[in-house]
């Protein structure tokens, strides 16, 4: 089994790319974001108590995340590997997947970083606002928050798994199609 970990700020593209990437790899992909929306939908006890702190752009505390995440795990079947989107979004979380996987026999392969300017990511999100009917994309303000909450809690992951030989820039900008390429490059070397 390899794993990987879809990184990159808000609006960087890394839902987009993950399902193309899954589909292509034969990979699980695991996005957070698309869990608590789920439970939100649901309108489960969960999912009323995280959606305020989504819609203020803030994370989610980390129990809960790691929690979803291990259940997910061990239900998955027939997989050549995990692809995790939008999770972990901080060290502690980090520390807890590389546990989480520890057990189960496996580890962090690579961590593929989706590099994006701020005026784009804005952008994205922005016009995302219109399709997506998400509250944390339809005010700016909630847009800046989700970004500096990026650059303080989950951007020194980065140096976090530089140190242990994993980190992988892409160059986030351009047409979905090639920087699927550029990302499909550097996994075909595992997958
Ligand atoms: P997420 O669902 O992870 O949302 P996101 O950071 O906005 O990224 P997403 O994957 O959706 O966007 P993408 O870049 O693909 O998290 C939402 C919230 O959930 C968080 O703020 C937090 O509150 C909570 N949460 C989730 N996980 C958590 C965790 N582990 N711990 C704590 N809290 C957690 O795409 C953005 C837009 O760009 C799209 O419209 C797309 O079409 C467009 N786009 C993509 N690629 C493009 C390209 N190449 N060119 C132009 N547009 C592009």
């Amino acid at each position: 089994m390899v794993n990987f970990l879809i990184f990159g700020p808000p609006g960087s593209g890394k839902g987009t790319q993950s399902v193309k990437l899954a589909q292509k790899f034969n990979l699980v992909h695991l996005s957070t974001g698309d869990m608590l929306r789920a439970e939100i939908a649901g309108g489960t006890e969960l999912g009323k108590k995280m959606s305020s702190i989504m819609a203020k752009g803030e994370l989610v505390p980390d129990e809960v995340v790691i929690e979803m995440i291990a259940a997910k795990i061990d239900s998955a079947k027939n997989t050549a590997g995990f692809l995790f989107d939008g999770f972990p979004r901080t060290v502690e979380q980090t520390k807890e997947l590389e546990k989480m996987l520890g057990k189960r026999k496996m580890k962090i392969d690579m961590m593929l970083v989706l590099d994006v300017d701020h005026d784009e990511l804005v952008k994205r999100l922005i016009s995302r606002a219109e399709l997506s009917g998400r509250p944390d994309d339809k005010d700016p303000s909630v847009i800046e928050n989700r970004i500096s909450v990026y650059r303080s809690k989950t951007e020194p992951i980065i140096n976090y798994c530089q140190e242990k030989g994993l980190y992988q820039p892409v160059n986030g900008v351009g047409s979905i199609d090639d920087i699927f390429e550029r990302l499909s490059d550097k996994i075909k070397h595992f997958a």
